[in-house]
This record gives structure tokens, C-alpha cells and sequence, in this order.
């Protein structure tokens, strides 16, 4: 990956703990680091190629003082997301927040903290088996769309499938869609569950009816297995409506533990 690197732009703002220091401000020190692929503009000598580090040192120069935090790791943090949601080439970005007069009482010349963010490619399956099956596909869609920290890329297909796991219910509406998010994966099942609460999901019988059901199907290639999620899903490559609409989209996608591609899988079931 190549490196944008921007180091010490010095900012006067008011973030800090104490009330007197969010009044009176004082001198933050910001480095940044861009990863992301500039072989084009370097090929091409084309500035829309890459991201002009002119726009971000202007962009960290206005966030730092427009916004007042009590927390330095706030302002790296949400300097880090903001600069991936509006540089849409970065890939990854890393903040540096320094503060050189924090108010200590010691004789410290700098303390700083440093995170990394990075954006994120996810595939999440839709599916509904109540009232208007459509619409509740489609709304998940623009609301997943209207968050500032979530893009939908592709959609698939929206297919009519039979009840898979044994309840007698209603035929399904199933689709997949492949996002870009600098969500973490806990932060993204909340995002779907408020989603699915919105369309009026209650949880009821498992496997059951329901309005709205938005898995999580893969999050990079990422490996996850703890009590509130299970990534890939455990069951998509047994899943015929998981793995048709995600064909459409991603057949060359392939299954960070199975070792299958999604159109392997798909051929086997
Ligand atoms: N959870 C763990 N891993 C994940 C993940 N990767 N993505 C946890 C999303 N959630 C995940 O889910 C239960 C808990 O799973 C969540 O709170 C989360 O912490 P739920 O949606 O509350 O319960 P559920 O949907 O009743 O159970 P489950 O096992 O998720 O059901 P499924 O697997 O969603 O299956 N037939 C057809 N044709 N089409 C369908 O769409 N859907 C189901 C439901 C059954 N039969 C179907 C279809
Ligand atoms: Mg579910």
C-alpha cells in the first residue's frame, strides 16, 4: 500500500479535560498517514487520481477547531473517520494527536495518542417473509445507505424462496448487498438491529416470521466467533438463499474458513 504522510500541523483548540483549557485552548500537533493506492496519479500525473494532502491538512486544521472534545483519543478518532468517509480513495488512516502543553504539573514535553482506521467490505443478507416484503428489502437498503459511516456498493437480485429450517411460515424475499463501512463489526449488527427494530421486527419464534432480518455474511476475511456474532455467518454455505443472490455479486469471494469460493459453495449445495 503507498503512504501519504503529513507530520505536525500544528493547530491552537480547545479540546481538553479541564473547563479552562476548552476556554482558553491551546496547541495540538497532528500527524496523519493516508494508505491507499496512488499508482494511477503517479502513472497518469492526474491530482484527481489521488487524495491532495493540501484538502487534508485544511480538513484536520478545521475539524480540530471547530469541534471542542474533553478527549484527545475523541479528536483522533473522529478525525480518522471523517477523513475515510470524505477521502473515499483512503483505505486505511492513521491520526497522531499530540499535546505539548497538556496540563500535567511535570516536566512531560509531549503526550499523544495514535489510532488506525480502516474501511471495510461487507456482504449482509436481507430477507423478509411479512406484509410488504419489498419495501422492507428496499428500506434496509437506503437506511444502511443514510449513514454517513456506511456505503452500499452492490445489490443483488431480490428472490422469492421457500421457508428453510423447519417453521411453516410464509415464503421469504431474500437478497444480498456488499457495503463499505469504517464500522467495527459490533457497531454494524447494532446499525442492523435498529434497522431491523425500525421495520418492527419483534424476536419471537428463532427461524421464525419476521418483517426484517438483516446477518452478517462476511466482514472482510475476517474470523469471528464470540456470544453476540459469528462471522463468516455459520450458516450461509448451507443456505441456497444466502449463497444465489450472493453469487450475483461476489462469485469469487471466498470463505475465510471453508477455503471454498461463494460459487464453489453454491455448486455443492
Ligand atoms: N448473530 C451472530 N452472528 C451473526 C451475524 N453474522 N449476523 C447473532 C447477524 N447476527 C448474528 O439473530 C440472533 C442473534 O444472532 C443476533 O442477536 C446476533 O447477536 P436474530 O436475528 O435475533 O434471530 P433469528 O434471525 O431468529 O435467528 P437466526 O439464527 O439469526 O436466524 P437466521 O439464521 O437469520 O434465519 N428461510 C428462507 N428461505 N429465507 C430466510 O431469510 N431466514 C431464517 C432466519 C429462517 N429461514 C429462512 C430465512
Ligand atoms: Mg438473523
Amino acid at each position: 500500500m503507498d503512504i501519504i504522510r503529513i507530520t505536525d500541523i500544528e493547530v491552537y483548540a480547545n479540546h481538553g479535560v479541564m473547563p479552562e483549557e476548552r476556554i482558553l485552548g491551546q496547541k495540538f500537533v497532528i500527524s496523519a498517514e493516508i494508505h491507499m493506492d496512488f499508482s494511477p496519479a503517479a502513472l497518469s500525473g492526474n491530482l484527481d487520481k489521488t487524495i491532495n494532502y493540501a484538502q487534508v491538512c485544511q480538513f484536520i486544521n478545521d475539524y480540530t477547531q471547530d469541534n471542542t472534545y474533553e478527549l484527545i483519543e475523541t479528536l483522533a478518532e473522529s478525525l480518522t473517520i471523517e477523513i475515510l468517509n470524505r477521502f473515499t480513495l483512503a483505505e486505511r488512516v492513521d491520526i497522531e494527536v499530540k499535546k505539548p502543553w497538556a496540563p500535567i504539573g511535570l516536566p512531560v514535553s509531549n503526550v499523544s495518542v495514535k489510532v488506525s482506521r480502516s474501511r471495510h467490505t461487507v456482504y449482509v443478507a436481507l430477507g423478509s417473509n411479512m406484509g410488504d416484503k419489498e419495501g422492507y428489502l428496499w428500506g434496509a437498503v437506503d437506511a444502511l445507505n443514510a449513514l454517513d459511516n456506511f456505503k452500499v456498493s452492490k445489490v443483488s437480485d431480490f428472490v422469492v424462496t421457500e421457508p428453510y429450517g423447519g417453521v411453516e411460515q410464509d415464503d421469504f424475499l431474500n437478497g444480498v448487498l456488499e457495503g463499505e463501512t469504517t464500522m467495527t463489526p459490533l457497531q454494524l449488527l447494532e446499525a442492523l438491529n435498529s434497522i431491523e427494530e425500525g421495520a418492527g421486527r419483534t424476536r419471537e419464534v428463532h427461524w421464525g416470521p419476521r418483517t426484517l432480518d438483516l446477518d452478517i455474511i462476511f466482514y472482510d476475511d475476517e474470523i469471528i466467533d464470540s456470544e453476540r456474532l459469528t462471522i463468516p455467518h455459520r450458516d450461509m454455505h448451507r443456505r441456497d438463499f444466502v449463497l444465489a443472490p450472493l453469487k450475483q455479486i461476489a462469485p469469487w469471494k471466498r470463505h475465510p474458513v471453508i477455503g471454498k469460493t461463494v460459487e464453489e459453495m453454491y455448486e455443492e449445495l
